[in-house]
């Protein structure tokens, strides 16, 4: 049995599920769970009948929800997933291609010495293709604005390229977050910060969705940023008093 989860939020993504699903398994032995909030494309029928084709059997799993709620929804649903069961290492990872699957081994590597390994395009070696300059400058304003809010020294705060040791998901109280959106990726790492976890920043290149409806809002964006204030102000982690899985005693904190 793998210990790797890769969890895949869709909304309308009939044009990559098929893609994505089989460049996953080509790179990494893992599991996959399509969290689907009932598209209207059909992206969950596709996703069920690819469930029960002989090569995925098993291996790759659906969870339908009945509405589309956003990714922080769709994400703590398959995080529930995935701790009811032994995953040991579960991943975020968007349908649309623009998080490369190449990386996934990598992730893999850096999460045996790590608890959270943040796929990041604002470190030395990441970066983003295709964007345009508005979309860099929001990106990368949003991430500098709420690294200085919360003091916390991670570059990528907004990515949602990720994998998480199991631990992390477990200590952090998922039935109360406090932001949706891009707010949900800020607010998972900073807690996991605050708890005292080791987190790795992964240098990669972002690469916008060619295939598919962009739904990305500046609604959503100027919101979080708001957000970010009051989860400074109300989120209090402090670090939890067992060393996290896999480190020791002569291990250097972060
Ligand atoms: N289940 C679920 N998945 C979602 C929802 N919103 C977005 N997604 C999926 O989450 C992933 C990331 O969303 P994207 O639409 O690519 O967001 P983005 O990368 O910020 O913007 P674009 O790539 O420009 O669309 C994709 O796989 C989407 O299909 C949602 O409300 N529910
Ligand atoms: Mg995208």
């Amino acid at each position: 049995m793998t210990k790797n989860l890769v969890i895949i939020p869709t909304y309308n993504e009939k044009e990559n599920i098929r893609n994505i699903t089989k460049a996953v398994f080509e790179k990494i032995d893992t599991h996959i769970l399509i969290v689907d909030d009932n598209s209207p494309d059909g992206t969950g029928k596709i996703a069920d009948e690819l469930a029960e084709e002989n090569e995925y059997k098993g291996r790759l799993f659906v969870l339908h929800r009945s509405k589309k709620e956003g990714l922080g929804k769709a994400y703590v649903a398959g995080f529930k997933w995935a701790l009811e069961r032994d995953y040991e290492h579960i991943f975020e990872m968007d349908a649309d291609f623009s998080h490369n699957p190449d990386y996934l081994p990598l992730f893999l590597e850096k999460i045996k010495e790590y608890d959270l390994v943040i796929g990041s395009r604002y470190v030395k070696g990441g970066g983003v293709q295709n964007w345009s300059f508005l979309r860099m400058l929001i990106s990368k304003g949003g991430s500098l604005y709420s690294r200085m809010i919360l003091g916390i020294p991670i570059k990528d705060l907004t990515g949602g390229y990720k994998c998480f040791r199991r631990i992390v998901l477990e200590s952090i109280d998922l039935d109360n977050l406090l932001l949706s959106g891009f707010g949900f990726q800020i607010e998972m790492n900073y807690r996991a910060y605050k708890k005292g976890f080791r987190v790795y920043e992964l240098p990669i290149i972002f690469t916008d969705r060619l295939l598919g409806k962009s739904k990305m809002s500046q609604k959503i964006f100027f919101e979080a940023l708001l957000l970010v204030i009051k989860l400074r102000l109300k989120v209090r982690e402090t670090p939890i008093s067992l060393p996290p899985a896999g480190s020791s005693a002569s291990d250097k904190p972060r």
